[in-house]
């Protein structure tokens, strides 16, 4: 039993209050943390990295630890809804069901479809795959991991046959080189870079390269930075390939006995050479040397890739490229020796395992393999599988545009905001005549297009399974009640499934539908692949309940599960070897536009910030969608810092915060991808990008697209804090954000004139007979208001001609405040007064440090090493993920102190 209860002795007034702990999984990043969660007898909830989970061993990261703060029901879908209206589960489950055998019976098995998520559970992803591929008969399911892991899978099975991650987390440990490219782990995979760091601490000899056109937290904690241009990398690593042929670093045996391809894969290495790194990359050829020589003479050497190398138009091949690398000098699931594809959501392997993407059947099996279609087949007890695979993606989307997908089912994923051409999205979603969306959230801008609105059970309500990016299956358990009517995913699905008159959706229990996973992965691949799960094919509901985390593979023979893959040089293809890709020279068609437009994450936010929104200490770290642009290039289109600009191509604009910045190489600029309609006037980023994809893994290159920039003809700038939600209307740029007690707002509006009082009144939500408090500069042209009731502030409202200089975090923490607390004169002046402190944007979540208090410990001496920030400030001493942008504040400061 993973649920105890435990006497807590500050339970309140002293008497000890029950605590129910469950041990369960961090639902965000695929690094996959043990958690432990506390459930106190009055329902409140603390969360805590759980010390014997072997993917964190205690640790979290910033937004695992900030869990307990995102449970609030606010925001929460709590019942069905048809048409706008509340209906019963019996109506919406019926009409699901009828619409989706209608489409099917008048126009086919692929005028229907699912788009589902790398963040289902592992018992829910297989089920979905099962009611679509096995019961409807079409393989019109795909997921938002074709937007993630498709180039990864796809340079998988070119190379090695299987979709196999051969390495372990530990491999990042005793490596003495660790290449990242294309992965910002200190943002991404916190933990995992903690792990990292950790190690390079005991070992400083361990080297830590970053292959990434921006200077990430990542890079700042590197050895070496290499700031390649974007989309250089297969030359980069083909370059790569030729010196260690060129230089002996090669080994042959391994070569000769395990591989097929070499020859055609130097060929096309050698073509590119040194000199085709050098001119593809923008690096000197001294730099590229010595990577290639610490890379040729270093045998333990991990390969880390993510979005850098898969969101591309050659993502496979850049996969490839990095893989060959690894084949050429046999460090392949070596201790400390491995290409490492790093997986990004909590679940991305489980569904690649159930065989969630449109190519896949399930069980890591091949929807155009025979064998595999008869087993699954026979096992499922169906007739017509489908023969080809489905709709991919943006595919899929595509098709809905032209009326092609009559009824579709989303999961788990907000796609109006998180697939490129994100415009054409909406579109698609408008012209399909039935939109079903299960989600936990009530508003999304996916939801705001659906017929049907399931609520779905969220983090900590439902059981299940996740597999992280070391292959290890963890439990998720269930620690709270659902909310209202929410029900889990799972249940969903087989409702649907029974109420289509499928059979083989009778036993929802995760345990049941976990057996039988496993049994189907072990019928179908015992033989044949490495993904096998048959020791777990018999786990009673009680022993699944209590399953400790595991890797796989799991065999039936009981032979010690997990560990390293490929080490041996075998792999599962027909006749047992691994394999070398030549790149493709074809290079993809460059859509116009002078920079180059580079999307990804920050630290505190996850995707589409449905959750991390809910929490003002993650947003208290980045709190405005932004665009980070070089210097020069902002000198040459007149955008100064903290200006607006915009980000467009043909096929849509966002407008942003300028971060000028030598951060990003001349001519790129990058914009995050999670800002959405719920929180901006237009900052969906995927709506400026260009709905391009890679032939072979199908994945769309959300990464290296073409986008014009220029300076947002703003002539109204604001900041505001307001204990109710502000009103947004007319204002042509904003971007809410929670604070603690209410909320805190920027905008911007493009008008000649404007009344200042009546725009603060309408923000505030006040009429025109109200108090407020208005001070006017005239000299600047700006105006503040307050509005005080009863003696507390009720909001605060700059405007100006020009972006308003407010302590954003000073202004947010006097809301509500009344009496003598209240710094009125501070306020309306923007800045505390003398002898209060002004901590500055935070830094550092978990203690709410903020970058001007670091500053000022640095500048008074008292702290000079990241580890004395943290034992006098607190700052980066609990989760760590803000250390690298510790380590940036202390050797910028030190730098000043030391110039001045
Ligand atoms: N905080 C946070 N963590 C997350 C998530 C989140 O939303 N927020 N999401 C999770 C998910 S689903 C995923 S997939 C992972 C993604 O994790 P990452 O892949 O690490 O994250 P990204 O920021 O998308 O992109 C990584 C880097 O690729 C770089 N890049 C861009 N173009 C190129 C190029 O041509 N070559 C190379 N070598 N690099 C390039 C970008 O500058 C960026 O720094 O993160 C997971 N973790
Ligand atoms: N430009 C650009 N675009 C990108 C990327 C990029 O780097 N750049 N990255 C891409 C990548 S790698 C990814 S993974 C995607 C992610 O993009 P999405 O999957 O679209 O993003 P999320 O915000 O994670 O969406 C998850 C949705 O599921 C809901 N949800 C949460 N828990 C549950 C649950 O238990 N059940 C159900 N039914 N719903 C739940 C949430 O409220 C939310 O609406 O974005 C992709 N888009
Ligand atoms: S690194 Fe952070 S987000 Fe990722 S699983 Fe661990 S706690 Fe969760
Ligand atoms: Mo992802």
């Amino acid at each position: 039993m993973k649920r105890d209860t435990e006497n807590d002795a500050a339970g309140s007034g002293g008497t000890p209050a029950a605590v129910t702990v469950t041990r369960t999984t961090c639902p965000y990043c695929g690094v996959g943390c043990g958690v432990i969660a506390r459930t106190a007898a009055d329902g409140s909830v603390s969360v805590a990295g759980d010390p014997a989970h072997p993917a964190n061993f205690g640790r979290l990261c910033a937004k695992g630890s900030a869990l307990a703060e995102t449970l609030g029901l606010d925001d929460r879908l709590l019942h069905p809804v048809i048409a706008g209206q509340r209906a019963t589960w019996d109506e919406a489950l019926d009409l699901v069901a009828e619409r989706f055998r209608s489409a099917v019976a008048e126009h086919g098995p692929d005028s229907v479809a699912f788009y589902v998520s790398g963040q289902l559970l592992t018992e829910d992803y297989y089920l979905a795959n099962k009611l679509m591929k096995g019961f409807i008969g079409s393989a019109n399911i795909d997921t938002n991991s074709r937007l993630c892991m498709a180039s990864a899978v796809a340079g998988h099975k070119r190379a090695f046959g299987t979709d196999t991650v051969p390495g372990t987390y530990e491999d990042l440990e005793i490596a003495d080189l660790v290449v990242l490219t294309g992965s910002n782990l200190a943002w991404c995979h916190p933990v995992l870079h903690q792990r990292l760091m950790a190690a390079k601490a005991e070992r400083p000899e361990l080297t830590i390269v970053v292959v990434d056109p921006r200077r990430t937290a990542t890079a700042d904690a590197a050895d070496l930075h290499l700031a390649i241009q974007p989309g250089s990398d297969v030359a980069l690593f083909s370059g790569l390939l030729a010196h260690l042929d060129r230089t002996g670093a090669v080994d042959r045996a391994f070569v000769a006995e395990h591989t097929d391809g070499f020859e055609d894969a130097l060929a096309a290495a050698r073509a590119i050479g040194l000199a085709g790194a050098v001119a593809a990359t923008g690096l000197t050829e001294r730099e590229i040397s010595g990577f290639y020589d610490l890379f040729a003479r270093t045998s333990r050497t991990v390969t880390v890739f993510s979005q850098g190398i898969n969101q591309a138009a050659d993502g496979t091949d850049r996969v490839n490229a990095v893989i060959n690398c690894h084949l050429a000098t046999g460090r392949i699931g070596r201790p400390g020796a491995s290409p490492f594809s790093i997986t990004g959501q909590p679940n991305a392997m489980g569904g690649r395992e159930v065989g969630g993407l449109a190519n896949q059947l399930a069980a890591h099996g091949a929807l155009d393999d025979e064998e595999d279609r008869a087993r699954v087949q026979a096992f499922w007890g169906v007739s017509h599988l489908p023969k080809k695979p489905g709709l991919k993606a943006v595919d899929l989307f595509t098709a809905m545009r032209d009326g092609r997908i009559k009824a579709l089912l989303v999961m788990a994923t907000n796609p109006a905001d998180s697939l490129p051409d994100a415009d054409g999205v909406v579109e698609a979603l408008k012209a399909c005549p039935f939109v079903v969306v299960a989600d936990v959230t009530a508003e999304t801008d996916t939801a705001a297009h659906a017929d049907v609105l399931l609520p779905a059970a969220a983090w900590g309500e439902k059981n299940g399974t996740v597999t992280n990016s070391e292959r290890r299956i963890s439990r998720q358990r269930a620690f709270l009640e659902p909310p209202g009517e929410a029900r889990p995913d799972g249940w969903i699905l087989s409702e649907i499934g029974r109420r289509m008159g499928y059979p083989g959706f009778d036993e929802s229990s995760p345990a049941a539908v976990f057996r039988e996973h496993a049994v189907l992965s072990h019928r179908l691949n015992a033989d044949r692949r490495d993904f096998d799960l048959g020791g777990l094919a018999t786990l009673s509901d009680a022993a699944y309940d209590g399953l400790e985390p595991v890797q796989w593979p799991v065999r039936a023979d009981g032979s010690a599960p997990g560990g390293r893959l490929m080490g041996d040089g075998r792999s599962y293809r027909a006749g047992g070897r691994l394999r070398f890709v030549a790149p493709a020279t074809a290079q993809a068609r460059t859509p116009s536009g002078r920079f180059v437009l580079n999307t990804g994450r920050i630290r505190d936010q996850w995707h589409t910030m449905t959750r991390t929104s809910k929490t003002p200490r993650l947003m208290g770290h980045i709190a405005e969608p932004f665009c980070q642009i070089h210097p020069a290039d902002a000198l040459s289109l007149g955008i100064e810092p903290a200006c607006l600009v915009t980000v467009s191509s043909p096929y849509g604009t966002v407008v942003v915060r300028a971060q000028v910045t030598d951060g990003v190489l001349p001519g790129n600029v990058f914009v995050p991808m999670h800002w959405t309609d719920r929180l901006t006037a237009r900052g969906r980023v995927d709506s400026v990008v260009a709905p391009l994809v890679d032939p072979i893994s199908g994945q769309p290159a959300l990464k290296g697209g073409r986008c014009d920039v220029a300076r947002f003809p703003a002539t109204v700038f604001g900041f505001a804090v307001t204990i109710h939600k502000p009103a947004r209307e007319g204002l042509d740029y904003f971007a809410l954000a929670p604070a603690k007690k209410g909320f805190r707002l920027e905008f911007a509006a493009v008008s000649g004139a404007v009344d200042a009082e009546a725009l603060a009144r309408r923000i505030l939500g006040m009429s025109s007979s109200e108090p407020l408090i208005a001070v006017a500069d005239a000299s600047t042209g700006s105006h503040r208001f307050a509005a005080v009731s009863h003696g507390r502030l009720m909001g605060a409202v700059w405007i100006g001609p020009e972006p308003v200089a407010v302590s954003r975090a000073f202004a947010a923490e006097q809301l509500g405040v009344g009496g003598p607390d209240l710094l009125l004169a501070g306020l309306l002046a923007g800045r505390p007064g003398a002898g209060r402190a002004d901590g500055g944007a935070v830094v550092c979540s978990c203690f709410d440090v903020g970058v001007k208090t670091i500053e000022e410990a640095v500048r008074a001496g008292t702290c000079l090493s990241v580890d004395e920030i943290g034992r006098h400030l607190k700052a980066g001493s609990n989760c760590g993920s803000c250390r690298p942008e510790i380590k940036r504040i202390l050797d910028t400061t030190k730098n000043c102190l030391q110039t001045v």
